[in-house]
């Protein structure tokens, strides 16, 4: 994989103004990402001063050089929720036939819970429910029904760190006959203590290959201080519970100054994929150019390019 010699492509300096949330921003990280036709879209995390969260639109024709919207992104109905919901973040992108689904976490009083959005146009969203009972975080819906089912990648959340967040060391596979009700189904992969993915979480939604479903995810290396980091697996098309190879070594790690300082130091946080080119039954090709967007140290985003036939190979290595 390579990093776009301009990374960081997007920083707190490129979102304008939207007053009153978002001026003179914090931050922009962890973005979801979808390509439709010729045009790349992101869906941003912005933080404000306030240590708010909100999300904005970014477009683009190239996938490097974006259009940041000046709106806000509401999720219609979202007021209806009794419970206070402090943020909504890391949106994930995925499209089932004509409808782009963006599946998120909520941090709300108690516990994070993963709320499901969807749009036609990527300028009105409509907020569809709150789609874990449990804590939970780092939901990907996959672009199809196997089965019957719909289904989704989840990562529960059980471990505690001192003075951080409550996270979580296993991948699970979800299904649901309507995208709002669902039941665990397996678990798929869990962490490796003492390497480079002691505690996981998916990244993207998994890419169709002719090989298996093509999933990235992030793994966490708890030294004295959290490292995050990219990785790839892949995953039996028919029952992605089970792992067909899953890389012993990360494919991305933090390296770069904007990757290793910031508001959270040493954080590759993927979140957005494009593939440019699939085939007429839906498969990725595999010389098919891929983007991988990431948040970097919480504080910008990074782009990451690849192929399908690169990352493949690196689930075996
Ligand atoms: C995770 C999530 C991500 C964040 C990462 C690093 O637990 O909260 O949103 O990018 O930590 O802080």
């Amino acid at each position: 994989m390579k990093r776009y010699s301009g990374n960081p492509i997007v920083e707190r300096t490129d979102i304008p103004e939207i007053e009153p949330h978002l001026v003179d921003v914090t931050s922009v990280f962890n973005p979801g990402a979808i390509k439709v036709n010729d045009t790349y879209y992101l869906m941003l995390r912005v933080q404000n001063r306030g240590r708010q969260t909100f999300n904005v639109m970014a477009k683009s024709k190239d996938g490097i050089n974006f259009d940041i919207s000046n709106k806000i992104i509401n999720f219609a109905g979202i007021e209806k929720i009794e419970e206070k919901i402090y943020h909504c973040y890391d949106p994930r992108i995925t499209r089932i036939n004509d409808t782009f689904y963006i599946m998120f976490a909520m941090d709300m009083e108690k516990i994070c819970r993963l709320g499901l959005a969807q749009t036609k146009d990527f300028e009105q969203f409509e907020f569809l429910g709150i789609v874990s009972e449990k804590d939970n975080r780092n939901g990907v819906l996959f672009p199809e029904k196997i089965g019957g089912k719909f289904m989704r990648f989840d990562r529960p959340n059980k471990v505690a760190l001192v003075d951080g967040p409550v996270t979580g060391s296993e991948i699970h596979l979800s299904e649901s006959a309507d995208l709002l009700n669902w039941e665990a189904v397996a678990k798929v992969a869990e962490g490796n203590h003492n390497y480079w993915d002691e505690l996981i979480g998916a990244g993207p939604p998994p890419v169709k290959t002719k090989k298996g479903w093509l999933l990235v995810y992030h793994g966490i290396a708890m030294h004295y201080q959290p490292i995050y980091q990219a990785g790839v697996m892949l995953l039996d098309l028919e029952n992605p519970a089970k792992i067909i190879a899953r890389g012993k070594l990360n494919i991305l790690e933090p390296r770069e100054l904007y990757e290793t300082v910031g508001q959270v130091p040493n954080v590759i946080f993927p979140t957005g994929l494009t593939v440019d080119n699939y085939n007429e039954y839906g498969f990725a090709k595999m010389d098919s150019k891929v983007h991988i967007y990431y948040g970097a140290a919480d504080t910008s985003i990074g782009l990451a390019i690849s192929t399908i036939e690169e990352l493949i190979e690196k689930c075996f290595k």
